[in-house]
């Protein structure tokens, strides 16, 4: 091999392929001959990584010298998913790069499948966090990510018996060909000990909190590619380590073990993902997450500014600090430990600096997931930082009382800390009152902040509250899983949508052009079929790709309803056998999402899906009319895959409920019709796609609340609906697990008795609702018109709509910002 011809910036496939080869040779130790698929991707991987270098380097020095602001994107999660792909196709190299492997008979597609999924996360949240790392680079605004480096990522779900199964999930096993360890960039954390107060002649008084225990936090970076590659940024994510590997005294003494204990309590702080998204972990080990990666990431981020600005005081012109959710909001207290005991600011300053550069977004009302600490565990672990807080809210509270005259109720609502559930510190308070801007992910989700959660803090400060609609970026949900759909609008309106997505509005008027709307329909049959042999593959149930795609996947949780939709594939199960003279529409019904481990309601509604499945897809009498699918381990790379090949995407959450949604985006996209309820982005999406082009049904939200507040329940709903009656009762009764035949009374009963989700209340306009569309599924080129417009009309929901949005609005950052 002629090393001098491995020039990594030459994109030609001849270079390619000795680009290629070269780090098979070198790196892998493998002649082509010998070489494993696992080897190929290591080596493609290799080479696409090289072709980023030097556009890191490149955006790192614009970034340095123009002063630009940058943005730091703090965030427990970051679901980013495989990455090949994605560099591959923003930086242009889909076509050498497919050439130079197929030389060695190697298929791109089959190599990109081994990369494993890295799911730093759980869901929306985390995902968000993703799409807008790669939106931030690919519209030119400066920023990085924090998180953390879990060892062991989102748990890998099986299903057994109709029940989930979590089984630990290790992506790191083969390495990780994108990340670079930085031990230049590994800082000292902190925890419990105590803090005294010195005083020096001539000085103010100083806190010095002297920690018991310390643990080291390393950096890991990995590119951030944006579109065509014009801007690189960094994701870092930090990994614990001790500070003394192994205790050799102990070791010497012949404890093996004692001498490993804490190298082993260090590195379970970055060892596994909390798997719940929607109520709070409240484990010590959790707080300990949250506290490691936000110091490090402040530490790491004061570092750069005084290194690159000088100046401490100018933090807040130089970086903008989003912290995604509560997670991080401890950072607010950090901060200001920070700037004032070891930087040696004022405290005042030090409040208007740290104020002024955090900015704080929300992603959910559900009360359970509100983080608050007990103040005891709190003042244990980050004795410091709990005097700070305590010093905040006697400031808060003191202007909400003189200055605004805020009674001892208001007072209440918005202290730190809650004072009547056994005194807890409330982190969400704690990350508004740090922040300048304060912002909710979709229209309906940022009135109800200011109505409910933060109802008080809103009245102290007005104009705080933003609203933020949540996009999806539109290079992985729309270029890469779906390039059959990306070529046919390039070759309708030509290419100039991909570089601004707002441009795929020009495919609208040919929802009326027969030829176009047939090759669309083409398309779309095409990724059904996909899904329908990965259906077969996995889970050996035949699909039939004529039949609707009905599809529902996301995390699997009471308030998001797959319970309404599985009761709703009960009552057509019914009703087909009942009457199967009628013309029923042909429906595949498929879900996928993981439950909390510790979330039962969520466990049972998997196993009913499942327990289902098997006697529907069972029974002769249904044949191809009803299926009904669970699909194990959803993730990114199976959204990839499953949301090009829905015919109708389900958005039923409880009206007021689900903050925003980003699946209902990136199924519309895709042409997918939505059933929904006018609930988080829905709602807008609506208002975008046009109401004849999306099936709104159901309580709205105001009608939830009031629903709530009459302690409505949903037994003579029940019984004024035999559809619905039947359906509950063959649930109830057994049928479907005979096995078992009281598994499902306790759900059901719930639903007599309570309906809190209203489900009972909802059910008949949802049921109305999906027998139009099976009218309308009639009807193929209504349909397929309408899925154009689907697509034609979902620009604004990309991500870089919003980050340009947050650039514009809440950072001040990104082009057209002042330096
Ligand atoms: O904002 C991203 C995403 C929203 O689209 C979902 O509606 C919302 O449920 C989700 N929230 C979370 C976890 N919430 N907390 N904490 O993932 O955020």
């Amino acid at each position: 091999l002629d090393t001098s011809k491995l020039d990594p910036r030459k994109t030609d496939p001849d270079a390619v392929a000795r680009q290629i080869i070269g780090k098979l040779t070198y790196q892998i130790g493998k002649r082509p001959d010998e070489a494993r698929k696992y080897d190929w991707l290591r080596a493609t991987t290799l080479v696409v990584r090289d072709h980023v270098m030097d556009r890191w380097f490149a955006s790192g020095d614009r970034i340095a010298e123009s002063g630009a602001k940058e943005v730091c994107y703090l965030s427990m999660e970051f679901l980013i998913g495989r990455l090949l792909r994605d560099a591959i196709n923003n930086l242009g190299l889909s076509k050498p790069v497919t050439e130079a492997l197929a030389r060695y008979g190697v298929q791109l597609d089959m190599v990109e499948l081994l990369e494993p999924d890295a799911a730093l996360g759980n869901g929306g949240l985390g995902r968000l966090a993703a799409c807008f790392m790669e939106s931030m680079a690919s519209t030119g605004v400066p920023g990085y990510g924090y998180g953390i480096r879990y060892v062991h990522g989102f748990f890998r779900q099986e299903i057994s018996e109709g029940a989930q199964v979590e089984l630990p999930e290790s992506w790191l096993v083969h390495g990780n060909p994108w990340e670079f360890e930085r031990r230049d960039a590994t800082y000292e954390i902190g925890f419990g000990g105590h803090v005294t107060t010195v005083h020096e002649s001539g000085k103010p008084a100083r806190q010095v909190w002297r920690p018991a225990e310390r643990v080291l936090a390393v950096a890991y970076d990995t590119p951030m590619v944006g579109w065509r590659g014009a801007q690189v940024n960094t994701l870092r994510l930090w990994s614990a380590q001790a500070v003394d590997p192994i205790l050799l005294d102990a070791f010497n003494e012949g404890d093996h073990i004692g001498a490993l204990v804490e190298s082993n309590k260090a590195e379970s702080i970055t060892r596994v993902l909390y798997p719940a998204d929607s109520h709070q972990a409240g484990q010590e080990l959790r707080l300990r997450q949250e506290y490691f990666f936000s110091s490090a990431s402040l530490q790491d981020i004061i570092k750069r500014h005084i290194a690159r600005h000088g100046d401490l005081k100018t933090l807040h012109e130089k970086v903008a600090i989003q912290l995604n959710d509560t997670h991080p909001a401890v950072s607010v207290a950090e901060l200001m430990r920070l700037l004032v005991d070891i930087h040696g600011i004022a405290w005042a300053e030090a409040w208007q600096i740290t104020s002024k550069t955090f900015g704080y977004t929300n992603h959910t009302l559900l009360p359970e997931a509100l983080e608050h600490w007990p103040i005891h565990l709190f003042e244990r672990l980050l004795p410091r930082q709990m005097q700070i807080i305590y010093t905040i809210n006697a400031e808060i509270i003191r202007h909400a009382a003189q200055e605004k005259g805020f009674n001892d109720a208001q007072i209440a609502a918005i202290s730190l800390i809650d004072e009547g559930n056994g005194r807890r510190v409330r982190m969400g308070q704690l990350a508004f009152v740090g922040s300048h801007a304060v912002n909710g992910v979709s229209a309906l989700h940022t009135e109800l902040m200011k109505e409910t959660v933060f109802h008080n803090l809103h009245e102290l400060y007005p104009d705080r509250i933003q609203n933020k609609t949540n996009g999806v970026t539109p290079r992985r949900w729309l270029m890469e899983c779906n390039p059959e759909l990306t070529g046919l609008v390039t070759e309708a309106i030509g290419p100039a949508f991909l570089d601004d997505i707002e441009k795929i509005s020009e495919i609208d008027p040919l929802a009326d052009d027969a030829a176009f709307v047939e090759k669309f329909a083409a398309v779309k049959r095409k990724k059904k079929e996909a899904l329908a042999a990965l259906i077969s593959e996995r889970l050996a149930i035949q699909v039939d790709p004529n039949a609707i795609f009905d599809i529902q996947v996301k995390r699997i949780h009471e308030y998001k309803r797959q319970l309404l939709n599985i009761i709703e594939a009960v009552a057509l199960y019914d009703q087909i056998r009942s009457h199967p003279e009628k013309n029923w529409a042909p429906r595949v019904k498929i879900f996928a999402g993981k439950a909390a481990p510790s979330y039962a309601q969520a466990r049972e509604i998997i196993n009913l899906a499942n327990d289902v499945a098997r006697l529907v897809n069972s029974d002769p009498v249904v044949r191809d009319l009803l299926k009904v699918v669970f699909i194990p381990n959803y993730n990114v790379s199976a959204a990839e895959i499953i949301m090009p090949a829905a015919d109708l995407s389900e958005q039923i959450s409880t009206a007021g409920l689900e903050a925003s949604g980003t699946g209902n985006m990136k199924f519309a996209l895709n042409g997918a019709l939505t059933i929904g309820t006018l609930d988080g982005a829905n709602v807008e999406m609506k208002d975008h796609i046009g109401d004849e082009n999306i099936f709104i049904f159901g309580l709205t939200a105001p009608e939830v609340a009031q629903r709530r507040r009459e302690a409505h329940s949903g037994r003579s709903i029940i019984e004024a609906n035999p559809i619905l009656r039947e359906a509950l009762h063959a649930i109830s009764s057994g049928l479907f697990c005979p096995e078992a035949p009281s598994r499902y009374h306790g759900l059901i009963s719930n639903l007599y008795n309570n309906d809190w989700w209203m489900i009972c209340a909802d059910f008949e306009a949802y049921w109305n609702k999906q027998r139009e569309l099976d009218q309308l599924f009639a009807k193929p080129r209504e349909w397929h018109s309408k899925a154009v417009h689907n697509t034609a009309r979902m620009a604004w929901f990309s991500s870089d709509r919003s980050i340009r949005e947050y650039a514009k609005d809440i950072w001040q950052a990104g082009p057209g910002a002042v330096a």
